[in-house]
């Protein structure tokens, strides 16, 4: 109990030092809705080809059976909910990836605001390799435009969408599979803050996220989301999320 309520405190201490800044925190699985595929479909979800490693195509709840040194044939299943989507590579590609990105959705936010996004995580060798040293990873940005006309990705090869992108994380975050054992599913939380880059948040009148996965010979990453953050869905528990924006 000890270590959980330290967590708890180290999670308010986070909030505390963000609320002292006057941010407002938006978790970006409230406005897309579908982030973590819930819908039983990847609607809302395009499939991206910025070059010819990206698969052209995506499906929910792939069959992954990840290399482990007992060669069990249990599959991969959503780490929350009911559904996860991942892309295996099956031995022949030095480098197959995917890049998936959510429609442009439109928000209106306060000055200040800064986005936050949970992704659950989970790479590996693929069966019958006994000894995995997975090199895969999954890599997240957020962004977004100004107001004017309703952003589309453009499905075409190349990274392109019909509008510049108007913010932009500078770099995307990878997720940190340091300790984590091949075949797991980890969790992390990244934020996007538009101020860091200069931007002021009111001016994002549309948004966007991408998740790169990024696999290599004999292995697989797979991805899903969740709707609430844990450690935030404490905060709102004890009623100091007020300035989130709340899941309708
Ligand atoms: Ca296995
Ligand atoms: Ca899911």
């Amino acid at each position: 109990m000890q270590s959980a309520k330290w967590g708890i405190m180290a999670g308010l201490v986070l909030f505390l030092t963000v609320g002292t800044a006057g941010a407002t925190i938006i978790d970006v699985q409230d406005v897309f809705a579908n982030a973590g595929f819930e819908q039983g479909t990847l609607s809302g979800w395009n499939v991206m080809l910025p070059s010819t490693v990206y698969a052209t195509s995506m499906s929910l709840d792939p069959s992954i059976d990840p290399a482990d040194p007992t060669h069990s044939t249990a599959t991969l299943s959503a780490p929350s909910g009911a559904y996860f989507t991942g892309l295996s590579d099956p031995g022949t590609t030095a480098n197959y990836d995917f890049k998936l990105v959510y429609n442009a959705v439109p928000i209106n936010v306060a000055t200040g605001t800064v986005f936050l996004v949970t992704v659950y995580a989970n790479r590996g060798d693929l069966e019958p390799n006994s000894a995995p040293v997975s090199t895969a990873n999954l890599q997240v940005n957020v962004f977004g435009w100004t107001s004017g006309a309703q952003p589309t990705p453009i499905l075409t090869l190349g990274d392109n969408w019909s509008r510049t992108i108007n913010w932009i994380n500078p770099a995307y975050k990878s997720v940190n599979f340091t300790g984590v054992a091949d075949g797991s599913w980890t969790s992390e939380t990244f934020t996007f803050d538009p101020n860091t880059s200069g931007k002021d948040a009111s001016t994002i009148k549309y948004l966007s996220m991408s998740i790169v996965g990024v696999t290599h010979s004999n292995q697989y990453v797979a991805v899903d989301m969740v709707p609430e953050p844990a450690s935030l869905g404490l905060l709102a528990l004890a009623g100091l999320a007020a300035p989130r924006k709340r899941r309708k």
